[in-house]
Parts: C-alpha cells; sequence; structure tokens
C-alpha cells in the first residue's frame, strides 16, 4: 500500500514510518520539521543526536522504500494538493500536530499556533481530498485527553458511549463527551468533530486513534542503525512523564512529581504506537460508517506508583512539586483497549526489564542531559 505519513519526522512519527516501511509499504513521509525547530527555540533538544532527515531517509531506504517532502500542511495547500495528485495514498497517517500540552499552555503565541497549526493542518488535508476527489483511509492520532480522566461513566469505551435518554426513554450511541485539560487536548477533540462531519458528509473512511502517554525511546527498527535512532525528550514541556522520570532516575534528579502524583494515566511504548497504526491501518471501517476509534493503550498507571516504582530501584528520592498544571490531583480511570487487542494487539507492559532500554539510552547520552530544561515552564 501507499502510506503518506504527515508527521512523519517526529517522536511517533519516524518509528511508524519504519515500521510500514519494512513491511513493503511505500512510505511518504512529509513534515514541515517544526517539532526540531521548537526543541531549538526553547533550548531542548533532543537527548539522543538525531540525524538530519536526509540522512534519516538514506539510512531508511536500507529498510524499505521511503521517501519525504518537506511541506507545511497548515499553511501550504497548493505544495499539499501537489503532493497528495503525485503519491495517491492509499492511507494517510496523521500525527502533522503540535502534540504538547504544556507547550500549548505556555502563552498566547503557543495557544494560537497549536490551534492554528492543528486545526487548519486537518481541515486542509481532507479539504484538499475532497477537491482531488480522492478518499483515502486515514488514520488519525488523537488522544485519551479527549475523554478527561475518569471513571464517571464507567470504564471509558472507545468513542461512543450508549444512554439512555431521560426525556424520550430511547437508547442511543452519542460520541463520548469531550472533555479537554489544556489548548492541545481540545484540538483533538475539535479535530474529532470536524471528522466526524467529512466522514458523515463526504464518505470518509477515519480512524481515530486515542492514545495514552507514549514512553521508551526505539523499536526494533530505530534500534538497528545509529542514523535512524529516534528522538527522546526529558524537558519540562515535551518529556512525557514516564520518560522523563526514568531519566531523572538514571542521573539522581529528584523525580518531579506534580501534586500528590495520585493522576491515573494510561501507557503505551513507542513500539506498539508503530504496530497499532500498521494494525488500525489495515483494518478501515466501512465507507458510511461513523469515525472508528480505538482506545490505543497498553495499561494504567499512578504517576505516584511510578514513582515508587522507579525510586525503589533506584534509592533516587521523589520530589514532590506542587502541580503545575489544572487537573484532578487523584482520579479513577479504567479504559477498554478491545478493538485493538480483537485485532491482534498485544500490548508490551512496564516489565521491570523493558526500562532497561531507556536506562541504555540516557546513560550513553549522559552528558547531553541539560539538567536546566527539566523543570516545566508552563502554569495553568
Ligand atoms: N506529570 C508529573 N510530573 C512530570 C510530568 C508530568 O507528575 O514531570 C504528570 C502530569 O501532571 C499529568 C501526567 O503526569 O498528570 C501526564 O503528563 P504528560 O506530560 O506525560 O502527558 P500529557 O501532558 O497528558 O501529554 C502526553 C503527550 C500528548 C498525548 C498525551 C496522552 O504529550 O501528546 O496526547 O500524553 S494522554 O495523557 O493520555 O492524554
Amino acid at each position: 500500500m501507499k502510506i503518506l505519513v504527515l508527521g512523519g519526522d517526529g517522536f511517533c512519527g519516524w518509528p511508524t514510518s519504519l515500521h510500514f516501511a519494512a513491511n513493503g509499504d511505500d512510505v511518504l513521509i512529509v513534515d514541515d520539521l517544526s517539532r526540531r525547530l521548537i526543541a531549538e527555540k526553547i533550548s531542548a533538544p533532543s537527548l539522543t543526536p538525531i540525524r538530519s532527515v536526509e540522512r534519516r531517509i538514506s539510512a531508511a531506504q536500507e529498510i524499505g522504500n521511503v521517501s519525504f517532502a518537506s511541506c507545511d500542511i497548515a499553511n501550504d495547500s497548493g505544495t499539499f494538493k501537489e503532493i497528495l495528485t503525485r503519491f495517491k495514498p492509499d492511507v494517510v497517517v496523521h500525527f502533522a500536530e503540535q502534540r504538547s500540552a504544556p507547550y500549548s499552555m505556555l502563552g498566547d503565541a503557543e495557544r494560537k499556533y497549536t490551534v492554528n497549526n492543528n486545526i487548519c493542518g486537518t481541515n486542509n488535508l481532507f479539504s484538499a481530498l475532497v477537491e482531488l476527489n480522492q478518499r483515502p483511509h486515514i488514520v488519525h492520532l488523537g488522544t485519551m485527553g479527549v475523554y478527561g480522566y475518569n471513571d464517571d461513566f464507567g470504564e471509558i469505551p472507545e468513542g461512543y458511549l450508549d444512554i439512555t435518554v431521560r426525556q424520550t426513554e430511547k437508547d442511543v450511541t452519542i460520541p463520548y463527551p469531550a472533555n479537554p485539560g489544556s489548548i492541545y487536548h481540545m484540538t483533538k477533540c475539535l479535530d474529532h468533530t470536524m471528522m466526524q462531519f467529512y466522514a458523515k458528509n463526504w464518505g470518509f473512511q477515519i480512524t481515530d486513534l486515542h492514545q495514552g502517554i507514549v514512553w521508551g525511546t526505539d523499536t526494533d527498527i530505530t534500534a538497528t542503525n545509529e542514523d535512524l535512532i529516534n528522538r527522546f525528550d526529558y524537558d519540562g514541556e515535551y518529556g512525557t512523564v514516564l520518560n522523563r522520570l526514568i531519566s531523572q532516575a538514571q542521573i539522581g534528579h529528584p523525580l518531579t512529581v506534580y501534586g500528590t502524583g495520585g493522576q491515573a494515566r494510561a501507557f503505551i511504548h513507542i513500539q506498539d504506537t508503530a504496530r497499532c497504526v500498521y494494525i488500525a491501518a489495515s483494518n478501515p471501517p466501512k465507507t458510511g460508517d461513523p469515525v472508528q476509534v480505538f482506545n490505543q493503550v497498553a495499561e494504567v498507571h499512578t504517576v505516584r506508583d511510578l514513582a515508587q516504582m522507579l525510586h525503589d530501584e533506584t534509592g533516587v528520592k521523589i520530589g514532590y512539586q506542587d502541580n503545575p498544571r489544572k487537573e484532578a490531583a487523584e482520579n479513577n480511570l479504567r479504559v477498554s483497549n478491545e478493538g485493538l487487542c480483537s485485532l491482534g494487539f498485544e500490548p508490551i507492559t512496564l516489565a521491570n526489564s523493558l526500562t532497561a532500554e531507556i536506562k541504555a539510552t540516557v546513560g550513553k547520552y549522559a552528558d547531553r542531559l541539560d539538567r536546566s530544561v527539566i523543570d516545566s515552564k508552563a502554569r495553568w
């Protein structure tokens, strides 16, 4: 199949692109390299020395058929339409969004950038496909954060809730109520609404993957060649919690637990991100169906439990901090991941040995780690 990966140079996009290529698909990565530029702007480069996109692509060509086109899909519809016309994808995997909640809450410029980039990018994708009369299967990277993180409605189902309307006593299925906790998460809720409309009006086949917090660095493919190495973020804006805590434990930095650490969240390993996107791409909904939603998660933990586990293993103390975010101090979370599991997903869980990969990465590049970017600057 011909797979267009929007945002294929990023933390999730890069290993996913390689996974498709290794399985024999033709992969075209489209990226504006904005993640690299933001890293420069906030002086928080990847801990791992990721290679230039040119060097990455030339190494990737030893794995399979991978090429690259530079394009900002949110602002350059002309170039993007030319790419679509030339490539005619069977599947578009859409990662091309600003993905940090704290970054999206830094200030006016970051709020506007996140909304403009994410919402216009998604709309431009669909609008261009309508104009060109192309109907590839769209696989969009959403987030668990669209649901909020609570068990008010029981176990979180995959996108839709079966309810009885009190006024009419009718049983209906409704999209799960959106409950974002940041501007970034809000854009994913808006994307979902947009996609429901494009599916209903123009018959697009769309899968929205509500992914949990990704941890890990490498996949079986990125680990084979230093030129394929994946990025690793540990800074206060782009580092995700488990990667941050593991890297902090490695260098003896007090573990930055916000508030009580009672926040329960869903987690997934980066290797599973690539595998799940591949499974989703191979299993489109039927034309005319509403957006298909899969919860792309492996397991649920509280931040406190993760920190305690690392403290027990390394002796590094837990440094509780006032929570810079507006979120529930403690929450219960139960999540269904039935859809992907029924299609063959066998989740990697956080067995102790699996954190070894991150420890090795941090150990190897510890001299590149800048302690001054560990604390988050965003407050909300
Ligand atoms: N947290 C800490 N200490 C830290 C960093 C975070 O206690 O040093 C806490 C946060 O307060 C939060 C939880 O850990 O309660 C998760 O924070 P995070 O930064 O790992 O995750 P989040 O901001 O929610 O965003 C990340 C990705 C985003 C993705 C989302 C999935 O950046 O792209 O959509 O995880 S989810 O969280 O399931 O919505």
